[in-house]
């Protein structure tokens, strides 16, 4: 890191992450340039990094994916950052693999910048997975906390890395990682990682379920202690056997029935860790009971909880004993998981009216998560709102699984035909309403007015779209929000009196 004064580095793609790398960049006396292919991102800079830092960059270049590619290969750069967005398989890649150029992500360079401060060994606590990432690394956070720990949850879920590290203040981190953001991380060591689960997703950006598979298990290599694996997903478990991990680390499963030895799993309503640990043997204890995840069961009942909340709960107290903190005082993991609120847009109920329950799950972007949410729903009482941004997945498996709960699907997103086309094929004879491409505004309003037409008393209308938003709206939370809001309209409408 040390060496990055003075050097020249390309910064592609000014979102979040961008903006907070070139920051971080220019403090450390980098000769930055940065490439979007928006203009207006790179005009709207001064205005995120401040006018002096963005007076001190040194080139900025707007313009199609070959235009940024040309760029970078007649550059000078040493080494490019890349945005999550990027794809591996896109021109502008292309274009640094050819020149030989260095790759790096924001964690990449979070990493580095880490190992290199005053606080080298503050702990990563590593989570990546096809669903549940975010409320597992949710989870760990308030497990860390309630150990006393300052311990932010990072990456993925919204803050970069890179801003909490360059703060310089966390005790530990609990970092969630993208496929994206784990393709171009190199040297990271997490004292504890973990692949909740792998379903096909991202398809198109990695070119292959191959190359999304090899990318996911990326966040094993290097582990210090504690290798966390699904003991119902073979694959999560091949990955750790094939990591390249530190010696001494263990490999520690956990699963939703009653755990083995190694593992950290679930009897009758009380969680238990039966795992061997880096440092010690397995402590044989409880960790937590159903009691303490009750308030993310629906309708508060204990009873009535959803397996993978519990398989995120024990996947987050593995991880989290991994940390000398949590390792002397288990009991933190069930005043974390007590204290633990799911973010928004997660299977929410957004309005009631009519007989009708609105239901927000913006966060379901792939099939696999969409499917968890609506074979919830009793027989043929689910109105769905569904599709987007496919990211190349295929949805015939998805109607299959999900067909017997609907009434009607309502499809959205400017490529219709995939989706449309697998309701037809396999949810013959299913009423379906295709909304036409506008402003997020009136994609949602209309959405909702189709699917109020379709529900009747006693259904359950749910936003589960399984694609990414990133076609019409700037991000899952604006289609969550503004859906909650037509359907809270919609809602107070029908349970008005006449
Ligand atoms: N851009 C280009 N060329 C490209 C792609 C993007 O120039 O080929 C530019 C865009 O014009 C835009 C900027 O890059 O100005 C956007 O960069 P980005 O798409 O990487 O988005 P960020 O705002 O930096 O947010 C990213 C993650 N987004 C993606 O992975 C797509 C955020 O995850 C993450 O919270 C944030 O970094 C934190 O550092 C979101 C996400 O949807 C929530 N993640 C996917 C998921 O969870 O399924 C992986």
């Amino acid at each position: 890191v040390e060496a990055l004064s003075g050097a020249r580095v390309g910064v592609v793609g000014l979102g979040r992450t961008g903006v907070a790398v070139v920051d971080v960049l220019i403090a450390l006396g980098a000769r930055v340039s940065v490439f979007d292919t928006r203009r207006c991102a790179i005009d709207a800079l001064a205005g995120t990094v401040g006018a002096e830092t963005a007076a001190r960059l040194t080139g900025a270049t707007s313009g199609d994916d070959a235009r940024l590619a040309a760029a970078i290969t007649d550059s000078d750069l040493r080494l490019l950052i890349v945005s999550p967005g990027v794809p591996a398989t896109g021109p502008v890649l292309a274009a640094a693999r050819a020149k030989g150029l260095e790759t790096w992500s924001e964690i990449e360079l979070a990493w580095r910048l880490q190992r290199a401060s005053a606080r080298r060994d503050v702990p990563w606590l590593a989570v990546t997975g096809t669903d549940g990432k975010t409320t597992t690394v949710g989870m760990l956070a308030a497990i860390l906390a309630a150990a006393g720990l300052n311990a932010p949850a990072v990456g993925n879920i919204g803050a970069p890395a890179i801003t909490t590290v360059a703060e310089g203040r966390a005790d530990a981190l609990a970092v969630e990682l993208s496929s994206f953001q784990l393709h171009s991380t190199h040297t990271l060591s997490p004292l504890a990682a973990t692949c909740l689960n792998l379903a096909p997703d991202h398809l198109d950006w990695h070119g292959g379920m191959a190359a999304y598979r090899a990318d996911k298990a990326r966040v094993y290599a290097r582990t210090q202690r504690a290798a966390v694996y699904n003991v119902a997903d073979v694959a999560t478990l091949t990955m750790v056997e094939e990591a390249d991990v530190v010696e001494g680390c263990r490999a520690i499963g956990f699963t939703t029935a009653a755990p083995t030895l190694g593992q950290v799993g679930r009897v009758e309503d009380v969680l238990v860790d039966r795992a061997y640990h880096a440092d010690r043997r397995s402590s044989g204890i409880e960790l937590a009971t159903f009691a303490d995840l009750a308030h993310l069961a629906p309708g508060g009942d204990a009873a009535q909880l959803p397996a993978h909340v519990v398989a995120d709960a024990l996947a987050a107290a593995a991880l989290a004993l991994a940390t000398p903190a949590v390792a002397a005082e288990p009991a933190a993991i069930a005043r974390g998981l007590r204290s633990y609120r799911p973010g928004a847009h997660r299977i929410v109920t957004v309005a009631q009216g009519g007989g009708v329950t609105w239901i927000d799950d913006s966060k379901a972007t792939n099939p696999h998560s969409a499917q968890a949410a609506l074979t919830a729903l009793g027989a043929g009482t689910g109105v769905w709102i569904v599709g987007g941004d496919t990211k190349g997945a295929a949805f015939d498996e998805l109607v299959r699984a999900v067909r017997g709960h609907l009434r009607g699907a309502v499809v959205i997103g400017k490529d219709q035909t995939i989706v449309l086309e697998a309701l037809a094929s396999q949810a013959p004879g299913l009423p379906v309403t295709a909304i036409a491409d506008g402003t997020p505004e009136a994609v949602t309003d209309a959405a909702v007015a189709a699917a109020a037409a379709l529900a009747r008393p006693g259904d359950t209308v749910m936003l589960a779209p399984a694609c990414a938003s990133w076609d019409q709206f700037d991000s899952y939370a604006q289609r969550g929000d503004l859906f909650a809001r037509a359907a809270a309209r919609v809602a107070q409408a029908a349970a008005a009196p006449d």
